[in-house]
């Protein structure tokens, strides 16, 4: 699988109230690079954004830089732009459901067709060797059409085309075979997937895509983006790392690219965030913490270790004499076995009307 194209800096960028510095996008791309992520989206192709070209000028020079693409609408001041930018790949957008076409631009499928064409021309006459064509609403495009635009890409030698869920409305089964589709009638072209995350299934239709034969899946970092955002970068490449054995990204990375994006984009990540939250690796309930002191594996899919963190257990209301047993091991405290089911019934009180669990300091005080 070629792998992810990340997407933080264009997308990302989008978020409502989101606006990173160039300093702060330098820094991201450096991070997203160093988790090996293939692919980086650096900005929207226009005259009016002063950044893209010295961030075009920094990212070139990152030792074993990912490849810089370049998102564009297909409009002449934009590509002629893009071409003067170099980008590795430009992506050029257009819409294909009825409802992009017509209601917001007031246009037609010819003109759409149209459009690909002279704009690839266009782009080609820039200079950019490699093209994406970005087809925006395609899951909600009428199949005819999108089949007449693919068709139409494709003869005209683009090559890469990404089909993008805009308004998050597929399953997972649905993006499957959405791409199993357009793979079985364009074998030799690379498909790409960008979805959105209205229902919280952007990550699973991201992964979905790639394993129906999606050659790239777009992301973000902490999944910034419009509205309820677009894919996980860290849920995608961890799962594709820790489930899939696609040993290709370095997830004890996730962390510091995840808080240098939150903090840039002001974004609290939640405790329970996947694969990046802080309390993920932290356990107070009996049966839970038995399992774990038997075998972490039990109750942890990874080790904390691979991404920079480290399992917590806590005593608590919810403690069983086994784990109060095993955390009282751990601290050097010895209880003789009579003494250990007293020892938990207080833990438990006390836990319960503090309404917190209990901390080192704490349990060594009441045993
Ligand atoms: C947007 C456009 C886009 C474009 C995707 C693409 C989308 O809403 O800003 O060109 O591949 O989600 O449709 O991000
Ligand atoms: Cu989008």
């Amino acid at each position: 699988m070629p792998g992810l194209i990340d997407s933080t800096l264009r997308e990302g960028a989008q978020t409502p109230g989101v606006q990173f510095t160039l300093a702060q996008k330098i820094a991201i791309a450096g991070a997203v690079a160093a988790v090996g992520v293939e692919e980086i989206e650096v900005g929207t192709a226009t005259p009016l954004d002063d950044d893209l070209r010295p961030l075009m000028g920094a990212l070139r020079e990152m030792p074993e830089r990912p490849r810089l693409s370049l998102w564009c609408r297909c409009r002449p001041g934009d590509i002629i732009h893009a071409g003067r930018l170099c980008p590795d790949i430009l992506s050029l957008s257009l819409p294909a459901s009825e409802r992009h076409i017509r209601a917001r631009l007031g246009k037609s499928r010819d003109w759409v067709l149209a459009r690909l064409r002279e704009s690839v021309a266009l782009a080609r006459d820039a200079g950019i060797a490699s093209l994406s064509l970005g087809l925006e609403d395609a899951s909600r495009a009428e199949a005819g059409f999108l089949t007449e635009l693919i068709d139409a890409a494709v003869a005209l030698g683009v090559e890469r085309i990404r089909l993008a869920d805009t308004v998050g409305i597929l399953t997972p089964g649905g993006t499957a075979e959405l791409l199993s589709k357009v793979g079985r009638r364009h074998g030799g072209t690379a498909f790409g997937f960008h979805g959105h995350n209205d229902f919280g299934m952007a990550s699973a239709n991201a992964v979905s895509a790639l394993e129906a034969g999606a050659a790239w899946a777009d992301v973000t970092v902490l999944g910034l983006g419009e509205r309820a955002g677009c894919a996980r970068l860290e849920e995608v490449a961890a799962l594709l790392v820790l489930v899939l054995g696609e040993e290709k990204y370095r997830l004890d990375r996730l962390p510091a690219l995840c808080t240098l994006v939150g903090k840039a984009s002001g974004r609290e990540i939640a405790v329970n965030h996947p694969v990046v939250g802080r309390g993920i690796f932290t356990c107070e309930s009996g049966l839970h913490v038995h399992g774990l002191l038997a075998d972490p594996a039990t109750y942890e899919p990874f080790a904390p270790e691979l991404v920079n963190s480290r399992r917590t257990i806590l005593l608590g209301a919810k403690s069983g004499s086994r784990a109060v047993a095993g955390c009282l091991a751990d601290l050097g405290l010895q209880v003789s076995p009579d003494a250990l089911p007293g020892v938990v019934r207080h833990i438990r009180g006390l836990a319960a009307k503090m309404g917190r669990p209990l901390g080192n300091a704490e349990i060594i005080d009441l045993v």
